[in-house]
Formats: C-alpha cells, structure tokens, sequence
C-alpha cells in the first residue's frame, strides 16, 4: 500500500521534527508538508527531516491539505496530520489498518474516546466537537464521536469527493460528502496531548464558537443540499 502523509503547517518549528521523526517510517511511501507562509524555519526543519516541503501562499487548513492531495504521488492511501505534535504520528497504524483491511474507505481519528490526555483539549472544544458529531450522528446516521484532524482515506475516495472547502471546514466536508456518497467511515480511538507551541484557533473561546458555528451550518446545509439534489454517489 502506497502511503502518503500531508501535514499543513504555518509556524510549527517547535512542534514539527518531533512529529516527523515519530511517523513509522517503514508504512509511509511519502511525507508533504504544506507550508503556508512559516517564518520560524518550519520548511527548512521539515526539508531536513526528509519531507516533500510544498509551499502553499494561499492561507487556509484546507486549501493546504488540497494542495497536498494534489501533490501526493500515486498514493493508495493519503494521511493528513497536524504539524502540532496534538496527535500521535506513531499511532498511524490505527488509521491504516480498517483501510488495509478493506473494511473502511476513510478512518477518522476520535480524541473523545478513552485515550485523551488531560488538558489537551479546553471544555468548549470537546463540547463543540461532541454537538458537531451529534448533529451527524442524527442526520447523516455516521456513528462518530469527534472531529479530529487525524484521518486517513483512499486516494481514489478522496479524489472522487471533489473537495473544495478551504477552511477548517475542509475535514468536515470530507466527511458528510464521504458518508452521503455511500463510503464506509470508520471511527478509530487515537490520543491527543496538548499542542506544542502558540495555540492558534483551539485554544481561544472566541476561535472555537467562530469555528463551530461555521462546521455546525455547514452540516446542517450539506443535508438539506443533498436532500434537494439527492446527490449521485461518485463513480
Ligand atoms: N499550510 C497551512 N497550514 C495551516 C494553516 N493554518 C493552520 N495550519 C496548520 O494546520 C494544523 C492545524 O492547525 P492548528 O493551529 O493546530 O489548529 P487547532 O488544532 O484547531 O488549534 P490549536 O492547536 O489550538 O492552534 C497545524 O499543523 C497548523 O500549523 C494555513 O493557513 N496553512
Ligand atoms: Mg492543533
């Protein structure tokens, strides 16, 4: 199975080397990392580590992880991982394997399950997160527990989705688009620890209601589309 591993990043050099170096080299064909903009050395650590370094000016979570889909090289699976060091990149084979084994089409990463540290994630963000699920759960039937930015899917799958969200939407959209096309999403636990370096939207209250007003009207508009359209399952 080719692998390949895309992690956007805009300032993750304090973060970045360890979570390259903890990624299991021996299951990744390729590691992207989409830079947007870093100016604390972030691209050079990651180009001296072994990464593909892409440049991405353009800012936005998902504008990054589409560049690096479009980057990847002949991939059977693409893995998207923060730059953070919040996930475990050791814990890819908890990803990889519902995929492997031909039970998944994609496989999200839950941090709500039982192998969160304490204090990786404030209140608002796990409230945020367990509504967004919810909302999906009742509307969409996806039995999932979070929203978590470590996930993997088929390359063909991800193609045929045609993603176009650019903001932290992106992982959503993904998911609703995957889950109304027939795809099999799978929910697997990982673990999540406190980012290392400045938190950039997780962190604030403020980034977090801006954040999940955007993702909860998202879902919510996404169903309703579908329901008008009733969109055709991509070939
Ligand atoms: N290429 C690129 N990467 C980005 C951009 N914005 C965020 N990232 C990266 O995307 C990943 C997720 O962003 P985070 O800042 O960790 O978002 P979060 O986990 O919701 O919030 P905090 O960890 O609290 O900051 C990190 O690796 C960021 O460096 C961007 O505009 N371009
Ligand atoms: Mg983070």
């Amino acid at each position: 199975m080719r692998v390949s591993v895309v992690i956007p990043t805009h300032n993750e050099a304090q973060a970045i080397e360890r979570v390259l170096a903890d990624l299991p080299s021996d299951l990744t064909t390729e590691v992207i990392v989409v830079d947007s903009n870093s100016n604390d050395g972030t691209p050079e650590i990651a180009a001296k580590m072994g990464a593909l370094v892409v440049q991405e000016p353009r800012r936005g979570y998902g504008r990054a992880c589409l560049t690096g889909l479009a980057t990847a090289n002949s991939p059977d699976v693409v893995v998207f991982l923060d730059g953070d060091y919040s996930d475990r990149p050791s814990e890819l084979p908890i990803l990889l394997a519902p995929i492997a084994e031909g039970r998944a089409d994609i496989t999200l990463g839950s941090r709500l399950q039982e192998r969160r540290s304490a204090g990786a994630l404030p209140w608002h963000q796990v409230f945020g997160n367990r509504l967004a699920a919810s909302l999906i759960r009742l509307l969409y039937g996806l039995e999932i527990s979070d929203l978590g930015p470590f996930r993997a899917g088929r390359a063909e799958v991800l193609r045929a989705l045609a993603l176009e969200e650019t903001t932290y939407g992106w992982a959503v959209e993904m998911i609703l688009k995957g889950a109304l096309a027939g795809f099999r999403v799978v929910e697997v636990p990982v673990s999540y620890y406190p980012r290392i370096g400045k938190s950039k939207i997780g962190g604030t209250l403020k980034g977090t209601v801006g954040a999940a007003w955007f993702i909860l009207s998202l879902i919510v508009r996404y169903y309703f589309q579908h329901r008008r359209a009733g969109t055709p399952r991509p070939a």
